[in-house]
């Protein structure tokens, strides 16, 4: 059986969690503690030398790194993964989108206000920066959400689960939806799908 390596209340562990739970797929998980510093104990380094989660080794011993790189290795054959070349294409479009425009703001505003608040004051410049940017990131997601149902032409897939990750967590990093009418319909949408289970319920120690 494949193994995935997560952290708890992460975006990125819960995209391949969230495609396990729809799919049926089985796989063992294993929670890292990665505030304690359990990813980058030599125990870890030596599965995953990037010493980052979620992270999957395969029942053949293959490691794979990546949140939506691991998504998409759990959605093949399954009816999460788009039909056709182009809507796959759109899928990879749009999953990189969610590592260059909204992972790299939205993840590290929520982590130094909700997961870490402490640091808040200390990090307040940077927090604004990242709140920003998330900002024109999920701008440009709703123009591109306007009249469609899902990410791709193919519906709802692994590409939805990818940058659904952080977008539905913005909130807890101070980054307002309000704005942004067509991505909290398709939200809801996603939040309607069969066999969806929200993070608290798929990432549990
Ligand atoms: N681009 C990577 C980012 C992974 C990442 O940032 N993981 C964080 C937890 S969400 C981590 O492992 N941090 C621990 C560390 O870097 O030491 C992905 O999408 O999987």
């Amino acid at each position: 059986m494949d193994t995935l390596y997560f952290t708890l209340g992460s975006g990125n562990s819960f995209k391949p969690a969230l495609v396990l739970r729809q799919t049926g797929r089985r796989c063992r998980m294993l929670p890292m503690d990665v505030l304690a510093g359990q990813t980058r104990q030599p125990e870890f380094l030596a599965i995953n030398p990037r010493g980052q989660v979620p992270y999957l080794v395969t029942s053949d011993g293959v490691g794979l790194g990546e949140s939506n790189a691991i998504a998409w290795y759990l959605a093949e054959g399954t009816p999460l993964m788009p039909a056709t070349a182009l809507a796959r294409a759109q899928a990879v479009q749009w999953m990189i989108y969610e590592q260059t425009a909204l992972e790299p703001n939205i993840s590290p505003a929520r982590f130094f206000t909700h997961i870490l608040p402490g640091e808040r004051e200390r990090r307040a410049a940077d927090i604004a920066r990242w709140q920003q940017a998330a900002q024109a990131g999920l701008a440009e997601l709703d123009r591109h959400l306007q009249g469609r149902e899902f990410v791709t032409d193919h519906g709802y897939s692994v590409a939805d689960i990818a940058v659904y990750g952080y977008t539905h967590l913005a909130a807890e990093g101070g980054v307002s939806l309000a704005a942004h009418a067509a991505v909290q319909g398709w939200m809801a949408r996603v939040l309607a799908t069969p066999g969806y289970a929200g993070i608290g319920e798929l990432l549990v120690a």
